[in-house]
């Protein structure tokens, strides 16, 4: 109870705090976007995670309105940045179960755009397929209308839930993202090797792009670019770090 009542000042004291991770192209090595992720700046404890906050808030309901900061606070740091005529990616925003299956979110999404005087492709949305398979009705509806507008979509965490990318292929995803646990054994372990390969050439074939995520290592890089994949993300390249300094990379990088 005591964490709950503190999620919930923690909005009204501006306690969150959005970091960034840099996305990579892998033929050129460039970054062609950054993913979004929640921080807690606690007047005590230190920075906390979205892992250790977000169960909670989804659990509470507060989800929704954490949800809407998040996306007020990215399209406010995008705004900035092309304000101040800095070079810009799109910025992949998680969106969590409850989110997805709320009627609401198309139009939390496309005020926030309109709000901020951006454009629907300044944006992305992760979604897991746990988190679509929850509602699929609901999901699609808001995906369907988000696609409309412009955003860009990805498949969050792949290969961790029980869904096909053939069902998952009347959901108007651009990307698939392929968890971080099939990643860490490669480039050694062959069945992992297999599993990557595999959901590289199916995703290509519906026409989806690739991201792998937890890249850690150079030899998983080189494996990754033999098979194809089209974007790379990890420590390797960078932690999500907090906004100043991903703009110092992207303008390096530009
Ligand atoms: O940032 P890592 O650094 O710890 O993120 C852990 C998990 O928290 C990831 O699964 C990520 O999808 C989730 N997460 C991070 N930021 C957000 C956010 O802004 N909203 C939601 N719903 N989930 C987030
Ligand atoms: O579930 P989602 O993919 O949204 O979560 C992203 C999470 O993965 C964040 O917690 C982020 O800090 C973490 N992450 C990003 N890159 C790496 C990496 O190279 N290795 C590990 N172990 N975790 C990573
Ligand atoms: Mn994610
Ligand atoms: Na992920």
């Amino acid at each position: 109870v005591a964490l709950e009542n503190e999620l919930q000042s923690a909005l009204e004291e501006r306690q969150f705090v959005m970091y960034y991770q840099p996305r990579i192209d892998t033929p050129s090595g460039r970054i062609v976007s950054a993913e979004a992720l929640i921080r807690w700046q606690h007047p005590v404890r230190g920075l906390v995670g979205p892992v250790e906050f977000i169960g909670l808030a989804e659990e509470t309901g507060l989800i929704r309105p954490i949800g809407a900061w998040v996306i007020d606070a990215v399209c406010a740091q995008q705004a900035a940045w092309l304000a101040a005529g800095q070079p810009v990616v799109p910025v992949a925003i998680n969106l969590s179960a409850v989110q997805c299956a709320y009627a609401g979110l198309f139009a939390t999404i496309s005020d926030a755009i309109e709000r901020h005087g951006l454009e629907a492709r300044h944006l992305e949305f992760e979604l897991t397929e746990t988190a679509v398979m929850n509602n699929p009705e609901e999901a699609a509806r808001n995906l369907r209308a988000l696609k409309r507008l412009g955003v860009l979509l990805s498949l969050d965490d792949f290969g961790t839930g029980y869904s096909s990318l053939a069902q998952l292929k009347r959901f108007p995803f651009d990307f698939v993202k392929i968890d971080r646990s099939f990643i860490a054994g490669l480039p050694d372990d062959a069945e992992d090797a297999a599993i990557a390969a595999a959901i590289i050439a199916m995703a290509h074939s519906l026409h989806l792009r690739v991201v792998a995520e937890g890249v850690e290592t150079e030899a998983q890089l080189e494996l990754l670019r033999t098979l194809r994949c089209d974007e790379l993300q990890g420590f390797y390249f960078s932690r999500p770090i907090p906004a100043q300094g991903f703009a110092a990379l992207l303008a390096a990088d530009s």
